[in-house]
């Protein structure tokens, strides 16, 4: 999209194509007046809804309501038109059709409408992305969450945060250019502990963009382990029905089974996967190529071993054969088969892993997972490292890397580059609610938009 077509005036159908009660065309742009006059014959009240005849070429093809927005009260801070239409296609397209007829009017691309209420400044990038998501929410929780984005309780923090390392960055300046006023300076412990508050905020917003990742995408886990262990007893007993099949013969399960379930609001979709192992058996071999492919788009990964014949306090055994496998995705070893080898229902931790001790077949211990992941994905301390790449998210990792960054640069009076740190920080958060944008970014937010939004 080129943001310097931003001068046209544009036009598009904001409803779903297809049969409705209603349908809705949106003008947007200096010709706005011209086109409301060619199609209502007159220019109704400004913000009112106007019950009047639709007009095409001076035949009237419907009756419905149009509202007129004069700039900058309007979404796009353009004068804009919107005229409710019954929502039949025919009628629809007509008028669209003979309203990109008229002179220098053009079709509106996807995410034009926001993208040029973001240009005019109606909103920032953080309230243009939460459009999307409330969009596309799938579930009254995360409506929530980005309403309130919408409305801009996360950019109001940002730029409190922008507004504090501006007056840091002035007073370090002071601190540079005048260094005979000592009186008015502040001290290195002070700015160490404005730079500790700023690394505060930067961790809780972090955390904010954390949750609303798991409330939209939810958390993927994958069973994985080898075979016979009870995967797929686990995975029955954890989403509450039997749907994989369970026999006591090793190599059970070749294709990958998914289902999703809803933990307390946070949406956990498991995968069972066949058992990873050396096999000649060729069926078996497709499995675990299958099974490899799903642990690479794991948040979380359920490393299942057999407690009657893996040794509890030995990880070597359990984890060699499938270190190189699950990289750096989070593990949690399950100790299945406790009926069996008697060792109590718990949870407990070896070395950086933790280990929960269950019984699958007799449902015993599933609690200390469910409570464990929930723990694990809502508490603050969490390594966040695998769960779906977000914009806010990277980019404040960057900002508390150079916050960190300034703080140890001020603890060698280095103020020069600290201020260059700073500088960092201040560009980082500038870009998350658009004070600074390219093209290329602008685009990469507006066309996941639909046309007329
Ligand atoms: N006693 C006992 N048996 C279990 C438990 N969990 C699974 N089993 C038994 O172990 C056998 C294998 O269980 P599955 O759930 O099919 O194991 P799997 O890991 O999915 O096996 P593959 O799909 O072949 O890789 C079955 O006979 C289960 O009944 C458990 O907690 N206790
Ligand atoms: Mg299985």
């Amino acid at each position: 999209m080129n943001i310097h077509q931003n001068e046209d005036t544009i036009a598009a159908i904001a409803t779903t194509p297809g049969y409705s009660s209603i349908g809705i065309i949106r003008v947007s742009g200096t010709l706005t007046y011209n086109i409301t006059k060619e199609i209502l014959g007159l220019i109704p009240k400004d913000r009112k809804a106007s019950y009047l005849p639709f007009k095409y070429k001076n035949n009237i093809i419907d009756y419905g309501i149009a509202i007129l927005f004069n700039h900058p009260n309007s979404f796009t801070g353009e004068d804009m038109l919107e005229l409710h239409c019954h929502g039949g296609p025919v009628i629809l397209n007509t008028l669209l059709k003979y309203i990109i007829s008229l002179p220098n009017i053009r079709m509106a691309n996807p995410g034009e409408f926001s993208m040029r209420a973001f240009l005019n400044k109606k909103i920032d990038l953080v309230q243009a992305e939460s459009i999307i998501d409330l969009i596309n929410s799938n579930s009254l929780e995360f409506s929530k969450k980005s309403i309130k984005l919408f409305k801009g309780s996360f950019s109001y923090k940002i730029k409190k945060l922008i507004s504090a390392v501006d007056n840091l960055y002035s007073h370090i300046e002071a601190i540079i250019n005048f260094p005979e006023d000592q009186l008015e300076q502040l001290s290195n412990d002070t700015i160490i502990s404005n730079l500790n508050n700023m690394i505060n905020t930067a961790n809780k917003l972090n955390q904010q963009v954390k949750n609303n990742i798991i409330l939209r995408d939810g958390i993927k886990i994958v069973i994985i382990g080898k075979p016979n262990v009870g995967k797929s007893s686990l995975f029955n007993a954890l989403i509450g029905y039997n749907n994989a099949i369970v026999t006591s013969f090793p190599g059970t399960t070749r294709d990958v089974l998914r289902y999703c379930i809803n933990l307390d609001g946070i949406t956990i979709n498991i995968s069972d996967t066949a058992g990873i192992h050396n096999t000649n058996n060729f069926i078996e071999k497709i499995g675990i190529k299958h099974s490899l492919k799903e642990i690479k788009t794991a948040n979380h990964i359920l490393l299942v071993v057999d407690s009657t014949t893996c040794e509890i306090k030995k990880l070597n055994c359990i984890y060699n054969d499938f270190i190189k496998i699950v990289k750096n995705i989070p593990v949690t070893i399950i100790r299945n088969k406790a009926d069996l080898s008697y060792e109590s229902i718990n949870i407990s931790k070896l070395e950086k892993y933790y280990v929960i001790t269950i019984s699958a077949k007799l449902k015993k211990g599933l609690n200390l997972i469910f409570n464990h992941i929930k723990d694990l994905y809502t508490k603050n301390n969490y390594k966040f490292d695998n769960i779906n790449k977000h914009r806010y998210f990277n980019i404040l990792n960057n900002v508390i890397l150079h916050l960190k960054l300034s703080k140890e640069n001020c603890s060698y009076c280095d103020y020069d580059i600290l201020l260059e740190e700073l500088k960092y920080v201040k560009n980082y958060l500038d870009n998350i609610v658009g004070n600074v944008y390219n093209n290329e970014l602008l685009d990469k937010i507006f066309s996941k938009f639909c046309i007329g939004k």
